[in-house]
């Protein structure tokens, strides 16, 4: 970042920088410009082009067109990634055969006050939404219209008092039409009226996602698992507000037919374009850089948050918006508890601390464990678990390619231990959990998972000895390539020596 600005600043220029520099050191005012400059950093415009969401938004389309019965079978959504747009394919081409004319896709961003009373997080954009759009105004709304690939933006007017204290929105941008590519952005008023008249076509059909949404941290599967659990005290239960968009759909437009357009959106989210993973490289950079200094920071009587603090600072100097999740920061008996996240423990000489953590780069996540001695040194026991832990994990990310199963990498795994002569303690290898907006990401099947090129994957054996105090994972995120796969968070040492050279440096 810093190469980016040196270019603006002319010889004399530079001079009255340096002036400015002594005159900060002279009044102790250094940190506020490496602060300065962590500010510039993150004001860089956003890492994806306004293409990227034109092409996901025109691969969406062409994917609902084709899911008509009757619909050219060819015109399946072979556009995204990699394979440039078929000829014809673009806006304002006219609709291919069998296209239902009648089908809009509707798709909501966040809306702009957390209801949560638990957090102060900033604004995040609703992960779908931002997917497809890229932009970050609450309570907008995203249509597209299938038949003629358009696409268009419902975005909500501001009183002047709002825009005092939130800021404008892109409804009152003018280039905001050009940066997300968009048909028309319209206010968020004329929504209603819009859907009305598209009700009076002939059998409507609204493709919404009638499954549930994703957050950073939480997984589709997740927002239904702890919404049921949350139904266990009545008074604590409600609906989520993609539940009520369909019942205000239902009510309003009860001749229309909704359509569930999840798995068609997950389908593509599961496969990360160049220009996701240039973000995922850098993400696994900086994720794997906190994780070492937390490291570091480690002691014998250190508290748990104090690595946590040592962790935050990499991410939020290098524009993360935040963690990608609660930081798990567990020593001695915290080991052994999965997602433990008090981090208020102090920790001690001979036992064992448990770091499970990552960043939020720009609407993707990266997911990092690393498990390690307190007092620098493992011990013979811990050792020998590690070691187990650490060589299952190699194996699985040895047999990570395009086409493999969970199955194929137990067998890979079982069959290099063997060979090494060390006891599985009854760990298998397998596949993990996928990696993206999300951290838990989207899969489009609870089957069975094939792995493909462009999918970025977690890989997070663990063995854990509660009676022992000994919990031990080590987790690395990898990007699965043409023929293998490339770990993205490799710069976090996990070899026995490695860990105990870089403690051994600790003052
Ligand atoms: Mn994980």
């Amino acid at each position: 970042m810093k190469k980016k600005c040196s270019g603006f600043i002319s010889a004399p220029a530079g001079r009255l920088f340096l002036l400015a520099i002594f005159i900060m050191i002279t009044l102790g005012l250094v940190p506020a410009l490496a602060l300065a400059d962590s500010a510039l950093a993150s004001s860089l415009s956003s890492p994806y082009s306004p293409e990227e969401f034109a092409r996901r938004r025109l691969a969406l389309m062409e994917l609902v067109a084709s899911s008509y019965p009757g619909s050219d079978p060819n015109a399946s959504a072979s556009s995204y990634p990699g394979a440039s747009p078929k000829p014809g394919a673009g806006p304002g081409s006219s609709p291919s055969p069998g296209t239902n004319a009648n089908s809009l896709i509707i798709l909501f961003a966040s809306s702009g006050h957390s209801d949560s009373a638990s957090t102060a997080a900033h604004f995040r954009q609703d992960n779908d939404f931002y997917y497809f759009t890229g932009c970050e105004d609450a309570d907008a709304v995203l249509v597209m219209l299938p038949a003629t690939r358009e696409a268009m933006l419902f975005v909500p007017e501001k009183s002047a008092g709002e825009k005092k204290f939130e800021g404008p929105n892109s409804l009152d941008d003018p280039t905001a039409r050009d940066r997300f590519k968009v048909g028309a952005i319209l206010p968020l008023s004329n929504f209603d009226e819009f859907l009305a008249r598209f009700y009076g076509r002939q059998k409507p059909v609204f493709y919404l996602r009638l499954s549930p949404g994703d957050t950073v941290s939480g997984a589709r599967y997740e927002s239904a698992l702890y919404q049921a659990r949350g139904q266990r005290n009545g008074y604590n239960s409600r609906l989520t507000l993609d539940q009520l968009r369909a019942e205000r759909f239902r009510q309003l437009f009860p001749a229309a037919r909704l359509e569930d357009v999840t798995s068609l959106i997950d389908s593509m989210r599961m496969i990360k374009s160049p220009e996701e993973i240039a973000v995922l490289r850098r993400n696994g950079q900086i994720s794997a850089e906190a994780v070492k200094k937390a490291m570091l920071a480690s002691r014998p009587a250190a508290f748990e948050y104090e690595l946590e603090a040592a962790a935050m600072e990499v991410l939020l100097r290098n524009g993360c918006r935040g963690p990608a999740f609660a930081p798990i920061i567990g020593s001695g008996p915290n080991t052994c508890i999965m997602h433990y996240d008090r981090n208020n423990r102090q920790m001690q000489a001979g036992e064992l601390v448990l770091m499970d953590f990552g960043g939020d780069l720009n609407y993707l996540t990266m997911d990092i464990t690393r498990t390690w001695p307190v007092s620098g040194k493992f011990t013979a026991e811990q050792k020998k678990i590690y070691r187990t832990v650490l060589e299952v994990q190699k194996a699985c990310i040895e047999a990570f390619k395009p086409g493999i199963t969970s199955k194929d990498v137990g067998d890979y795994v079982a069959r290099r231990l063997k060979e090494k002569g060390i006891d599985p303690m009854g760990l298998r290898g397998g596949l993990g959990h996928l990696v993206g907006m999300c951290v838990h990401d989207v899969q489009t099947s609870p089957g069975p998972l094939v792995l493909k090129e462009g999918m970025v994957m977690a890989i997070e054996p663990a063995l854990y000895f509660p009676d022992k105090n000994i919990g031990i994972r080590i987790e690395d995120t990898v990007l699965i390539t043409r023929d293998g796969c490339d770990v993205l968070t490799s710069s976090v040492p996990k070899e026995i020596e490695e860990i105990e050279a870089l403690l051994s440096r600790r003052n």
